[in-house]
């Protein structure tokens, strides 16, 4: 009988044994499979990330074109394209951009020196509205419309509906 019992104790503690680290080993075997496709699966906030390189981190070129502050908009009155699927200088995808464009002269403080930056419209796209954005230095009122800036660029492109506003370099202002 006692030899019975050992038998018997002995094969159970294998079984407990075995069935122990098939258990441990599957726990293992899915977190290790959760720890490693979590980072792929997670939704991850690629897009400030994008925007995060687009902060331009240049010494020459200071500041964040998805903020109103930037420097290169001290003129703008518009939608920042930047914050819409485009650029600082280009337009978003599928949105054509206008020749027709309001100039004007910013001081970039990372050299102290005046640039010319045309704020071209971009057209062919409803209306971004995200990031409205209006400095208008240099702007006059409306009832002199060479010198304001309220303006839709787009009434000069093909199409007339007003996207978003682009912010170029042209040169220094002597
Ligand atoms: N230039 C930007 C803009 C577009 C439409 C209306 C006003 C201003």
């Amino acid at each position: 009988m006692k030899l019975l019992d050992l038998l018997f104790e002995r094969s159970s503690r294998k079984v407990a044994n075995v069935t122990s680290r098939r258990k441990a080993l599957a726990r293992f075997g899915s977190w290790l499979a959760v720890g490693t496709a979590a980072p792929l699966l997670l939704p991850i906030d690629r897009v400030s990330r994008a925007h995060a390189a687009e902060d331009t981190g240049k010494p020459g070129d200071p500041g964040d074109p998805n903020s109103c502050d930037y420097w290169r908009y001290c003129s703008i009155d518009g939608f920042l394209c930047s914050c819409c699927g485009g650029s600082v200088t280009a337009c978003p995808p599928g949105a054509e951009v206008s020749q027709v464009t309001w100039i004007g002269t910013c001081r970039n403080p990372a050299d102290g020196k005046d640039y010319i930056i045309s704020y071209n419209d971009c057209c062919g796209k409803h209306s971004c509205s995200q990031c409205a954005c209006t400095r208008n230095d240099s702007e006059e009122p409306l009832y002199r419309p060479f010198n304001n800036n309220d303006v839709n660029w787009c009434l000069g492109a093909k199409s007339k509906s007003y996207n978003c506003t682009i912010a170029i370099i042209r040169g220094v202002a002597l």
